[in-house]
């Protein structure tokens, strides 16, 4: 949590500068007091509408993420939200994003449930002039412009965290891995695969056995688990994407007669709260943590574009990581 705090009193004055500058410019051009360079761009005193076009609710990592955007893109700090689940389809967003060009929206967010695909519609939104905010998952466009900022974790380095944990922890001697892959052709998925895969590579004792997508679900976690464990008799550690495929893994581990944690280990990324329980409890062996509550950082965001700012393209939220015991002292002090 005081990670995330500090870093939004970082970016927050950060933007706060770049808010200033852009004030200061217009100076020579006749708005030139504060309150005139608010007026000049428009609505800064009016109820904000912002279209929220979110995954589905496939994870306790969503459900967090979910609600940190409904408690801060309120109506008391001066939003209108609209918001939409799009049960993780893709064709279900883009409606969802066509709908809010269609009712006007000063503002667009979402959370891209895969990578590609997006030019079209984005490209509907610059036509309309609606800004377009990609929080948590990136998308693979041409034009760079179709959006004005990606907030969210670097996935590439929280696979590799786990990775170099597995590496370090448990790959001196020979261990054979399965790993659960999040949805196919998601940013995360791409890229925990990414950084998991580069930072073992060089320790020829680690081996990915068998790799299958989970979907990011416990139900899917745990049926791609129960084959795993029916093909392969020599299973030493589950990677899962997630913690909620993880727990899936959990049960069918525990369903075949062996122990979570020790018979097979497991390892996984968000530190949602049934995921550091098992943490705690032994079930699960290391997590790296994926930042959920993105709401407050994009409420300032959108504050700061609508009073005619600018923020950086890119803004990478901080994440933890725990052991066993780590876990358990967080524990009681977590919010999500
Ligand atoms: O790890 C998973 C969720 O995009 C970072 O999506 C997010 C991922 C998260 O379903 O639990």
């Amino acid at each position: 949590m005081i990670h995330i705090r500090m870093h939004r009193r970082t970016m927050a004055a950060g933007i706060a500068v770049l808010a200033l500058a852009l004030t200061g410019c217009g100076g020579s051009s006749g708005g030139n007091t504060k309150a005139d360079a608010g007026k000049a761009t428009g609505s800064s005193d009016k109820v904000i509408k912002v279209g929220f076009a979110q995954v589905g609710a496939e994870s306790g990592w969503r459900a967090a993420n979910t609600k940190s955007i409904q408690t801060s893109i309120t109506a008391a700090n001066g939003f209108n939200l609209k918001f939409s689940d799009a049960q993780q389809k893709q064709e279900n967003q883009i409606s969802a994003i066509r709908s809010y060009i269609a009712q006007g929206v000063d503002y667009i967010a979402f959370s891209p449930v895969v990578v590609s695909g997006w030019d079209q519609v984005l490209g509907e939104a610059k036509a309309a002039k609606i800004p377009v905010i990609l929080t948590d998952r990136a998308v693979d466009v041409k034009d760079k412009s179709l959006y004005v900022t990606f907030i969210g974790s670097d996935f590439v380095e929280e696979g590799k965290r786990v990775g170099e944990w597995v590496s370090t922890n448990l790959g001196t001697k020979p261990i054979n891995v399965v790993e659960l892959e999040g949805t196919t052709g998601s940013a995360p998925a791409i890229d925990r695969k990414k950084g998991f895969t580069d930072a073992i590579a060089s320790n020829p004792n680690v081996k990915v056995i068998a790799s299958q997508t989970g979907n990011f679900t416990r139900a899917e976690g745990k049926t791609v688990m129960e084959g795993f464990l029916q093909a392969h008799k020599d299973i030493d550690l589950v990677f899962a994407h997630n913690d909620d495929m993880g727990l899936g893994a959990i049960e069918a581990i525990e369903a075949a007669g062996k122990v979570p944690g020790k018979d097979i280990k497991v390892v996984s990324i968000d530190g949602v709260k049934d995921g550091m329980t098992a943490l705690a409890d032994g079930k699960i062996n290391y997590i790296v943590e994926c930042n959920q509550l993105l709401g407050p950082d994009l409420a300032d965001i959108i504050k700061t574009l609508h009073g005619g700012g600018t923020v950086q393209p890119r803004i990478v939220t901080k994440d933890g990581a725990f052991d066993q015991a780590q876990a358990k002292e967080a524990l009681p002090s977590r919010l999500y």
